[in-house]
């Protein structure tokens, strides 16, 4: 069974002027591709993993090193791709999910400074999540390299409902070094409709 690289939901200009085209281009056609091509090299010779990508994610710890940084690339961006969405397309958080916002971090706005400030502060690349922790609250954290909360030996355990790439491939030819410009800007085109149903699903 071989990993497939997903197809954008959009164009490669769609994001502008948020994220240019040239970037996600890169990012999508030459990055992701790399990470499912490595990953399917990867498991060449290995126990084959049991179908989903979720399911070897939650097995991570008895791959080695080559299935874990290309298979975590492979499932952080599938979900990086879907949630976003054109500017100004943005829908708010479902009533259900703004109200677990609201009660856990204070409000919207409070949320988004805790990401964008995960984000900002994880030393060289990695990733900004907000996930459904086992006992179904959120909870804001970051990961090193393409780690992800869904690792069977995460330092932050949880279900994953958005997930932000700060490493430099993802915003470098717009910001360059200023990666807190990226964090506040992508909150225009993030697709809160998708976040509200991967949060349901979590739950
Ligand atoms: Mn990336």
């Amino acid at each position: 069974m071989a990993f497939t690289l997903p197809a954008l939901p959009f164009g490669y200009d769609a994001l502008e002027p948020v994220i240019d085209a040239t970037t996600m281009e890169i990012h999508h056609s030459r990055h992701h591709k790399a990470y499912v091509d490595n990953l399917n090299k990867a498991l060449e010779g290995n126990e084959a993993a049991d179908g989903t990508i979720e399911n070897l994610m939650a097995n991570i710890s008895k791959y080695p090193a080559a299935v874990r940084n290309n298979g975590g690339g492979h499932y952080n961006h599938s979900l990086f791709w879907r949630i976003l969405l054109p500017s100004g397309k943005s829908a708010a958080p479902s009533a259900k999910l703004a109200e677990a916002i609201n009660s856990t971090f204070g409000s919207l706005d409070a949320l988004k400074e805790k990401i964008s400030t995960v984000g900002a502060t994880r030393f060289g690349s990695g990733w900004a999540w907000l996930c459904v922790a086992a006992d179904k609250s959120l909870c804001v954290c970051s990961s090193p390299n393409q780690d992800n909360p869904l690792m069977d030996n995460a330092e932050c355990p949880g279900i994953p409902i958005l997930g932000i790439d700060v490493w430099e491939h993802a915003y470098y030819l717009k910001y360059q070094n200023k990666r807190p410009d990226y964090l506040n800007a992508i909150w225009s085109i993030i697709n809160w409709e998708e976040v509200s149903n991967l949060y349901v699903a979590a739950l």
